[in-house]
């Protein structure tokens, strides 16, 4: 995990110098919040959404719901041609970035969730520096509003 994040903080750093901008704090869009359900037989659903942020450099640090009491940013890692979730202690958003939470790449695991179909979530976004950020996501079928194809389905052994 320690590696995981000091890749993203180096990315952070990639982003304009500090003092260019007077946009701390207030430069965090979310756009396509959606979750998808647990599978049948388990109890883990997966938040997706896209950031982008037009603010200075930033990290989600941690998300919460009602829906959950236990809830992870995670990632996906190729290791020796096999795709393995890890958790992060954070999402890198630097300014101007689009940063996409989607199947196969950064996403957010609810456990021990009972959200189903048609379910209205809210979901509280905890940045590094930007004000706390709430959006309401709909509970979709996989695959629904992402293209994706990755299948979540091995989430529950963790
Ligand atoms: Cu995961």
């Amino acid at each position: 995990m320690r590696h995981i994040f000091l890749i993203a903080a180096a990315v952070a750093l990639t982003g304009c110098a500090a003092g260019d901008h007077t946009h701390a704090g207030e430069g965090i869009e979310i756009s396509n919040a959606h979750i998808n359900p647990p599978l049948p037989g388990q109890t883990t659903g997966v938040a997706f959404m896209q950031l982008n942020n037009y603010g200075d450099d930033d990290r989600l640090l941690a998300v919460t719901s009602e829906a959950s009491d236990r809830v992870e940013l995670h990632t996906h890692l190729h290791e020796g041609g096999v795709m393995k979730m890890r958790r992060v202690d954070g999402i890198a958003l630097p300014h101007d970035a689009a940063v996409e939470l989607k199947p196969g790449s950064f996403h957010i695991m609810l456990y021990e969730t009972k959200v189903t179909l048609g379910d209205e979530i809210v979901l509280t976004l905890d940045f590094e520096n930007a004000d706390d950020l709430t959006v309401v996501a709909p509970v979709v079928k996989r695959g629904e509003m992402t293209g994706g194809d990755a299948d979540h389905g091995s989430h529950s052994g963790h």
